[in-house]
């Protein structure tokens, strides 16, 4: 402990030299809540008794040893990662991940089966994010869903959006804390898609439906996530880039980018400020796309840094942030804590540029100066203020999280077969 107050006073004086105050940096970060997604803890399965996993072009590889298997499991495993993560968080759920010994089908879900969710965060003090989950079931054999052509097949589905809706709201409402509800749809065609256009004028009818009971936004707000293509469905996706920056604007929904998305050269964090041109506030999925996968562990890289700089430089309040990657080859909750103690570094390293002189710069052009001192920046003590915050939190500082995950491996996750 010493030495980490020693390191960061004499962080501090670096930071001071630059004009940045750093304990007004760490309230800041403190107060940015990043929304850990339950499913990295078991490869996107949930607990359905009849359904579940992932389909839909997306999908979880590897299988080390010690997945959940169940709601306390899950729980076991989260309260570890949230102890090693300082900071504030919230929870993201998916709907099958729901905790009861009945088969409900998804069209019947009710806030009660997720009361020992809401209890679990109430322990925790934090909020519950929550997402419909319109994949891994028969009645998306066809990777459509509200754009099916079947009436039938998307009324179910639409029904499934209502109930998942209530469901938010009621966290919202026992946690007085906001729920955000972040719709994603697999819907999408393998080759060449003859009428794109009336798919996705189904897909806007059913979230007219979906969307039309008003709910009040300090319980829940709707977010509408957009893709590119995944496997199996390669040549068009229904609720596209477009669809959803349109449809977002039109409903004064959240637009939720995902970082995994897009085209390999194009990026959310450019994405941020034209979306809070158009929208109060929008959701993030961050992630990290390789190849043909979009959820890989988010790494401390560049575009890291670049989204992060953009949510502090537009303003945190307006945008929510959520992980959203399932890595089953490493210890998974190694891969929440990884990836989002690097979120929270790269927040603070935003928080910790000398922003005002930057923008003054380039209004003034001077450009040189600016490059200079952006560059002289990656050269900040950053760890050592890093160290400071998980301290402040009774988090480990550096990779001794690492010892903690190990320790719980071989006495927990190693019983788990
Ligand atoms: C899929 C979307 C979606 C899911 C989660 C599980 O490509 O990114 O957000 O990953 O809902
Ligand atoms: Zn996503």
């Amino acid at each position: 402990m010493k030495n980490i107050e020693t390191n960061f006073r004499s962080a501090c004086e670096k930071y001071a030299a630059l004009d940045i105050n750093v304990e007004k940096a760490l309230e800041e970060l403190a107060g940015i809540p990043i929304s850990l997604h339950c499913w990295q803890g078991d490869d996107v399965n949930g607990f359905e008794k009849h359904a579940g996993g992932t389909s839909g072009g997306i999908l979880a590889t590897g299988n080390y040893p010690g997945m959940a298997r169940n709601p306390g499991e899950l729980r076991a495993d989260l309260d570890l990662a949230f102890k090693l993560i300082p900071g504030a968080k919230k929870l993201n759920l998916h709907a099958i991940y729901l905790d009861t010994d009945k088969i409900v089908e998804r069209n019947k879900v009710e806030p009660e089966h997720f009361a020992s969710w809401i209890d679990w965060a109430k322990t925790k003090n934090c909020g519950l994010d929550f997402n419909p989950t319109f994949f891994g079931h028969p009645k998306a054999a066809d990777n459509l869903t509200l754009s099916h052509p079947d009436k039938g097949i998307r009324n179910f589905w639409i029904e499934h959006g209502i109930a998942c809706r209530k469901i938010a709201a009621a966290m919202g409402k026992a946690l007085g804390k906001v729920c955000i509800m972040n719709t994603w749809v697999p819907d999408g065609f393998k080759d060449i898609t003859v009428d794109r256009g009336s798919a996705r004028k189904r897909l806007a009818d059913s979230l007219d439906q979906m969307f039309a009971e008003k709910l009040p936004a300090k319980y829940m707000r709707d977010a509408v996530e957009s893709k590119l293509f995944g496997i199996g469905v390669e040549s068009c996706t229904v609720g596209s880039n477009e669809f959803y920056f349109g449809y977002a604007v039109k409903n004064a929904l959240l637009l939720c980018l995902d970082s995994g998305h897009f085209h390999p050269t194009e990026v959310i964090s450019d994405k941020i400020s034209s979306a809070l041109c158009f929208l109060d506030e929008i959701l993030l999925h961050v992630s990290r796309p390789v190849r043909w996968d979009s959820d890989h562990v988010v790494l401390f890289d560049d575009e890291l840094q670049n989204i992060a700089a953009e949510i502090i430089r537009n303003g945190a309040r307006r945008v929510h942030i959520g992980l959203d990657y399932f890595d089953g080859t490493i210890n998974r909750i190694a891969a929440w804590t990884i990836g989002t103690r690097n979120m929270q570094k790269a927040l603070l390293a935003a928080l910790l540029q000398p922003r005002k002189e930057l923008a003054e710069m380039e209004k003034k052009f001077s450009n040189t100066r600016k490059l200079a001192l952006l560059e002289e920046c990656k050269q900040l003590p950053l760890g050592a203020v890093y160290d400071y915050f998980c301290a402040q939190y009774d988090a480990p500082c550096g990779i001794t999280y690492m010892d903690e995950i190990e320790k719980y491996e071989k006495t927990v996750l190693a019983a788990r077969k």
